[in-house]
């Protein structure tokens, strides 16, 4: 017989919607997807206290193939309207996603700023260097001598440095992954949104169709061979100075987060009263 009483117990099939992912075969962010559903199972949390924000991108889909709560909103806007969220709804568990032109480039300014606020909420981006959804322009983080016919001999232009920059930005947390690794990816998920403020994680997920040189991710990714600290200096030297491929927690910081002034309970016009002018 069934026990009544018993608490319900999720399993990543619980976070999954019946759409089916349209991204290429291949493509990085399917085992994303199946890391955070994985992530939210061990975190038990139920779909209907996770709100998963994005912008546009073959990425920002996320949201519509999970059973959370979603928002699918504008290019480059996403931590905004997470934000936003999370600060009116502060028992919702947030999880900003989107692509590295998304969050890096348009949204690049909103990144500084979600990092400096540091909200309780969690930002993951699925960086593949390239614009996958517009076919294959160069993003903040391609490398200057990426050849291909919209650049030709490349951008020659430096790549944009998201942990660093996370980190002094202010950011909580700082943690690479790889999408080839989905149980790693799950546990660091699962770590962001357990940790308090902004917390942020890069998550490599290879475009197979305009970059197939990615594949070769799989042989460049290596666990970071130190451990994690709240040191920001520390994490900072680290960071600066490695290959780009170290999987792993970088840096935990002990910020205390952004405490929105009014209770749980106010209302849209409660919290529009606290930044209104006298
Ligand atoms: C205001 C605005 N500018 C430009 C676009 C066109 N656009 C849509 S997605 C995208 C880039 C997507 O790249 P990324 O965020 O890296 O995601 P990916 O598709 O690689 O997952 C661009 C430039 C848009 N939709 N809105
Ligand atoms: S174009 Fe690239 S990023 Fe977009 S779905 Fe295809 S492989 Fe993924």
């Amino acid at each position: 017989m069934n026990d009544m009483t018993a608490p319900i117990a999720f399993t990543p099939a619980d976070f999954k919607s019946d759409y089916k992912p349209i991204w290429c075969p291949g493509c990085g962010d399917y085992t994303v997807l199946s890391s955070l559903t994985k992530a939210l199972a061990k975190l038990q949390r139920a779909p209907h206290e996770v709100a998963v924000v994005s912008g546009i991108g073959c990425s920002s889909r996320i949201p519509a193939y999970t059973t959370c709560y979603g928002f699918h909103g504008v290019h480059g806007r996403a931590l905004a309207a997470g934000t936003g969220l999370k600060v009116a709804r502060p028992d919702l568990t947030v999880i900003v996603a989107g692509g590295d032109g998304d969050g890096y480039s348009i949204g690049g300014n909103h990144f500084l700023h979600a990092c400096r606020r540091n909200v309780d909420m969690t930002y993951l981006v699925m960086d593949n260097h390239v614009y996958g959804m517009t076919k294959g322009q160069a993003s903040p983080t391609t490398e200057p001598d990426w050849d291909n016919k919209l650049s030709p001999g490349g951008t020659g232009i430096r790549s944009f440095h998201p942990l660093v920059i996370a980190l002094a930005s202010g950011a909580n947390f700082v943690a690479r992954a790889f999408s080839g690794d989905p149980n790693g990816t799950a546990d660091t998920i699962a770590q962001a949104i357990s940790h308090p403020g902004f917390s942020f994680v890069e998550i490599l997920s290879p475009c197979v169709t305009f970059r197939p040189d990615q594949r070769r991710w799989k042989e460049l990714v290596h666990p970071a061979p130190v451990a994690e600290t709240d040191d920001p200096a520390r994490a900072a030297r680290r960071i600066m100075t490695d290959d780009g491929f170290n999987i792993g927690v970088l840096y935990a910081g002990r910020r205390p987060g952004y405490a929105p002034r009014h209770p749980a309970s106010a209302t849209p016009a409660d919290i529009e009263q606290e930044f209104a002018l006298p």
